[in-house]
């Protein structure tokens, strides 16, 4: 993979920002887009711009072929037997809550069990919280060992008969931990429970198939894996998907409409109702196309090294602490904290050099309760960053480090 030639293709990345090149180290927040989406998206608004199923006229056809080519391409991608069992959201969040709502509430009852983990982003867990409330079933977590990985002892020993559901991260958006998905699916299975999957920071990055995890649902985000934002994926395995009722309703689901009674349409248009995200799918294609071309496994592996050698680089930098596993252990993500600077000023100081990083909580506050902090800085890494972006992140953090010193030391 040359990052260079992969550069020319995100015009936002060529630019100054605050008197220094920008240095984007925020993509597990959202990544940047190439310029095969964004052209993708602006041909289908400026040639064939219509709505999707309906007309038979030829940029209905033309916006229908796009749309569910889209589809396809998702499919293929993530190795899923069939497009019936390929659902368009708006996002990882929304898929997740098309499965507590239609398949959660229909199968869960008081004496049974929802078990998720403490690392996970705020998506995969309210919505549990909720249908927690809803079904009184009751929501457990497995414990998180020190190092910020699960042990599969744990997950052993808190599914049980009565678990219904398990929803876990593939990859986490702020330890950059790699999730046992395989194993913890079969934990799950032998308890006759099903597996979620938040795969939001995970299918942007590494080779995901749905089939040899076997999750039974799959959530994840478009505009995370180089997309467009607004178009999102709920993979499911049709024998629960046949079965799961739609939580809209409206018009494009149904089949035959009464004056008391509906029908809904096939899978997998039962699950969207109104006008789908037609640019965001056809974007999202063609982000999949482009990430097809570069290859996932160098994908990977590139994000890989970067954040080995950021992690190398930190470990140099007094009161500098990193969470989450070693390198070889994670994603292209780096949680890290200076001591007595707080995150937010971190980042403010790092954005005066160009450098963009996220600071907060993250959307993951049980996980900051966990790590016994209230937020902390994270730095991300994706196909287009290089070494010397690194080199002037962690320069950046040092001169972080003299101002706050000479301010308050
Ligand atoms: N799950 C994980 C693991 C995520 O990282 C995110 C977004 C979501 C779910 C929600 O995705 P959405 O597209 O539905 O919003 N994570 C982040 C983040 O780490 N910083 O900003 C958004």
């Amino acid at each position: 993979m040359n990052v260079e030639n992969v550069r020319q293709q995100f015009p936002i990345l060529h630019q100054e920002v605050n008197g220094h090149p920008l240095v984007y180290l925020d993509s597990a927040a959202t990544s940047q887009k190439p310029l095969q989406v964004i052209e993708a998206v602006e041909d289908y608004y400026k040639r064939y711009n219509s709505n999707v199923h309906r007309g038979v006229h030829t940029l209905g056809s033309l916006a229908t072929d796009g749309y569910e080519g889209a589809r396809e391409k998702v499919r293929k991608f993530i190795h899923a037997k069939s497009m019936e069992e390929i659902i368009f959201t708006r996002g990882t969040t929304t898929s997740i809550n098309l499965v507590a709502q239609s398949y959660g509430e229909a199968n869960l009852g008081p004496n049974d069990e929802i078990v998720i983990t403490p690392m996970e982003h705020h998506s995969n867990i309210i919505p549990w919280q909720q249908l927690a409330k809803t079904t009184g079933a009751t929501l457990k977590y497995i414990p998180l060992q020190k190092n910020g990985t699960i042990d599969l002892k744990d997950v052993e020993e808190t599914v049980t008969e009565n678990t219904k559901i398990v929803s876990v991260m593939h990859v986490s958006n702020v330890l950059g931990t790699i999730n046992p998905i395989k194993e913890i699916a079969e934990v799950a299975h032998k308890h006759n429970a099903v597996i979620v999957v938040d795969g939001a920071q995970a299918v942007p990055h590494m080779k995901v198939d749905v089939q040899e995890l076997n999750a039974d649902f799959y959530a994840f985000s478009g505009h995370k894996m180089c997309g467009p934002t607004g178009i999102g994926v709920l993979y499911g395995k049709k024998k629960w998907l046949k079965k799961m009722e739609p939580i809209e309703f409206g018009g494009e689901m149904i089949d035959f409409v009464g004056l008391y009674e509906s029908t809904w349409k096939e899978l997998p248009w039962k699950f969207e109702g109104g006008t789908p995200i037609i640019a965001g799918a056809i974007g999202l294609g063609a982000a999949i196309d482009f990430l097809e071309e570069i290859g996932l496994d160098n994908v990977e592996k590139h994000e890989k090294k970067l954040v080995a050698y950021a992690m190398s680089q930190l470990s140099e930098i007094d009161g500098v602490t990193m969470y989450g596993p070693g390198p070889d252990e994670r994603a292209g993500v780096l949680t890290f904290n200076c001591e007595d600077v707080h995150p937010h000023d971190v980042a403010t100081v790092l954005d005066a050099e160009g450098v963009a990083v996220r600071a907060g909580h993250h959307c993951a506050q049980p996980l900051m309760k966990e790590l016994g902090v209230n937020s902390t800085a994270r730095a991300s890494f994706y196909l287009y960053n290089t070494e010397e972006e690194v080199d002037a992140f962690v320069k950046a953090l040092i001169k972080t480090k003299e101002y706050f010193g000479d301010v308050f030391g």
